[in-house]
């Protein structure tokens, strides 16, 4: 049986020193001190072969440079080689201009056979949210995310989850306490990686994000950064861009973007954000097809809304998976039927979201022709 279906090995294998009442519950270790999580780490993954880490599908900087630095990490720390895998596809620009510039080492989780995997690990995600490529039935070893728990996380020997703004700050707490060098490349993705998630310590900002950050400023590559956050662009972006202006409904505090067929799911995601920029909006929604996926993204400017679990509660129930927290989130959907039923799921989606953005104008009206 592959290792990494064993629950709760480095829990039980521990010396009974101590009350076990003192210790928390399980694997998750989000509470404990840095040096103790990297004990833990270290206990769990001795004797081991080799580990896979994977993303969560369609990776964004902070899913890839977590994933880098955990792999750096275990390699130098525990003498532990790794792969790092991703699902879906790296769409955007700047996460291609990434993966280019840094020489980042990763593969398509379509090329990796998971059960001859001795370790697995799981970043910027967790088993329950789905938006992962790891197979169902198969418990990871290892989980290292920034968002709140999620159910079925105690099944997991190491999980580390929920206190800051980016996954990657986790990490660098690791590569500090572990006293480990960093290469121009690793500093240069986490330092990315934070300043994305965190729209350049803006957005659900935590200490460990500033401190890390900061950390991090006299490690990066100044220049790789700046060919990563302004890539070239391709023809089919403008084009995406443009219908996305021309789509654009404004319904009283909220904008929704209807982008149609797209070439990569993580457009919705940044057409939300940038939509969000229009004076007034509380809300912005948009939502794209991509390989018979509905893909969807949320962002707001309300501090007393979570994005997270507004598009949780939605999508969920109509079999999607999404995840996210306060002021973003994004979800994805099956679709089936023919194209009326397809818009008519898209219909009732936007009216659902709409209803708890708290807004009553149904219609809306064309951002092109507002005052
Ligand atoms: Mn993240």
């Amino acid at each position: 049986m592959p290792s990494h279906k064993r629950a709760h090995e480095t829990a039980e294998d521990e010396p009974a020193a101590g009350d076990a009442e003192d210790r928390p519950p399980s694997g998750i270790v989000s509470e404990l001190p840095t040096k103790e999580k990297l004990a833990r780490l270290g206990q769990l993954v001795s004797g081991r072969r080799r580990a896979l880490i994977l993303t969560h599908d369609n990776p964004d900087p902070d899913s890839l440079a977590a994933a880098l630095a955990l792999a750096h990490l275990l390699e130098h720390r525990a003498n532990l080689p790794c792969r790092i895998a991703y699902g879906g596809i790296v769409g955007r620009a700047e996460n291609t201009a990434m993966i280019r510039v840094l020489h980042l080492p990763v593969l398509p989780a379509t090329r990796v056979d998971f059960s001859q995997e001795d370790v697995l690990a799981l970043v910027d995600t967790q088993p329950q949210a789905k938006n992962h490529s790891l197979p169902a039935g198969l418990t990871p070893d290892i989980v290292i995310d920034h968002h709140p728990a999620r159910d079925g996380i105690e099944q997991v020997p190491f999980a580390d989850v929920g206190h800051s703004g980016a996954t990657c700050s986790i990490l660098v707490e690791y590569l500090r306490a572990a006293r480990m060098a960093l290469s121009t490349e690793v500093a240069t993705a986490l330092f990315y990686g934070i300043k994305a998630d965190t729209r350049d310590l803006g957005r659900q900002t935590f200490q460990v994000d500033i401190d890390s950050y900061l950390y991090l400023l006299p490690r990066v590559d100044k220049d790789a950064l700046a060919q990563i956050e302004h890539p070239a662009l391709p023809a089919r972006y403008f084009r995406l861009y443009n219908l996305a202006i021309e789509k654009a409904r404004v319904h009283q505090n909220a904008v929704e973007v209807d982008l149609g067929e797209i070439y990569s799911p993580d457009m919705v995601a940044e057409v939300a954000e940038r939509m969000l920029s229009l004076e007034g909006m509380k809300w912005s929604l948009a939502y794209g097809s991509y390989q018979g996926q509905l893909f969807l993204s949320i962002r707001t400017r309300d501090r007393r809304m979570n994005a997270g679990r507004l598009i949780r509660e939605i999508c969920e129930d109509l079999g999607g998976s999404s995840g996210g927290h306060g002021s973003m989130a994004g979800a994805r959907l099956p679709l089936h039927g023919t194209r009326d039923q397809r818009r008519r799921l898209k219909r009732s989606l936007v009216s659902r979201f709409l209803s708890e953005f708290g807004v009553h104008d149904r219609k809306g009206q064309k951002l092109l022709a507002l005052g």
